[in-house]
């Protein structure tokens, strides 16, 4: 009788033990879930047993409201932590090679803030070589009371997608079914789009555009562009013309002083063939005018495979976000 009392008791305060640690778990740590080979909960001590990463005097400047306002710098600091890119490596991506530029990935904090992702700029450009949750400061821990450190984005002009306690990692796909393969296999072979259509899902506002229409705003060449991937293999180096997406954005009544980090955009051909690109890399950037809805490539227009209009991006090292044949853009 006495050893069972003494086992029940050795038990509850297992029991407690084991609760006590698990409850603290959930609060500090991260969870990577959505389109992923392996869900992940990283505590605070899986992550520092990472590789870790440092980026040197990042200025956060705060994010403006109106034009008027005036630029002020809220900080400058040391950051240690780990890429978002080696923490999605280590999750592992679902999607490859035509799916993964419809891949977005959603970083949650503390105070129920939310920014978005777009997979090429974490993996394609070189942005996502600055894009880090910080778990130092200077040296010292930076301590959150709830999640674990900061979300730093190196190349990022204002601080708005500096959030601070990440909890949560949701890597998720665009729903636009893949045709490509079975179009292939298929030997369907579509007519040249000669339109397309943007619609902005929050305002509901949509605006059909055809060469015509492009050509009336002022272009943007990029030069450089390597055309390359692991599915079409070697293009070449391109220069391109069009328009900048982000002055077809504005055009659309976006205003990028409203800061809407939580948003993105959604490029897509007929075939279903997809890729995203954030409101934060496209409003928000110091690698600037990045994105063009190229009407010219070589100073010629356009052949029958990309029909009248594609997208190109400069800073890309694949060529997984050139969509050719654009027939939508949705801006979510
Ligand atoms: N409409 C459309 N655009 C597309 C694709 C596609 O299948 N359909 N493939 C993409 C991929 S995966 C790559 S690597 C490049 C390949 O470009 P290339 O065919 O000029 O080499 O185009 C991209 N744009
Ligand atoms: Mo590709």
């Amino acid at each position: 009788m006495f050893f069972i009392l003494i086992k029940i008791s050795i038990l509850s305060v297992l029991i407690t033990l084991f609760t006590s640690n698990g409850f603290a778990e959930t609060k500090q740590s991260i969870r990577v879930y959505g389109e992923v080979i392996q869900e992940l909960n990283i505590s605070y001590e899986d992550i520092l047993k990472m590789e870790p990463f440092h980026i040197n005097k990042v200025t956060l400047i705060k994010e403006k409201r109106r034009v008027e306002d005036i630029d002020e710098r809220l900080s400058m600091h040391n950051y240690k932590g780990v890429l978002v890119r080696d923490i999605l490596e280590k999750a592992g991506m679902k999607h490859i090679r035509k799916f993964e530029p419809g891949v977005y990935i959603r970083i949650k904090g503390g105070n129920n803030r939310e920014v978005i992702f777009s997979f090429g700029e974490i993996f394609y450009s070189s942005a996502g070589r600055g894009i880090l949750i910080s778990y130092e400061i200077d040296g010292k821990p930076l301590k959150t009371e709830d999640g674990i450190g900061q979300l730093i984005v190196a190349t990022d002009i204002r601080a708005g997608r500096t959030i601070k306690g990440i909890k949560e990692i949701i890597v998720e796909r665009v729903e636009i079914p893949m045709k490509v393969y079975e179009e292939r296999e298929r030997n369907i072979i579509r007519p040249p789009t000669s339109e397309f259509l943007i619609i902005d899902k929050k305002s509901g506002k949509s605006k059909k555009f055809d060469l015509a229409e492009l050509k009336k705003y002022e272009p943007l060449v990029i030069k450089d562009v390597v055309l390359t991937g692991d599915c079409e293999g070697f293009g070449g180096i391109y220069t391109f013309k069009g328009v900048s997406l982000r002055l077809l954005l504005e055009q659309m009544g976006i205003n990028p002083l409203d800061n809407e980090y939580q948003r993105y955009v959604l490029i897509y051909s007929e075939n279903g063939f997809a890729a995203t690109f954030s409101f934060g890399e496209i409003f928000n950037s110091r690698l600037s005018d990045n994105f063009v809805i190229a009407y010219e490539k070589n100073g010629k227009p356009l052949g029958e495979k990309e029909a009248f209009a594609m997208s190109a991006v400069r800073e890309d090292s694949m060529g997984g976000r050139s969509v050719k044949r654009i027939h939508r853009i949705e801006i979510r």
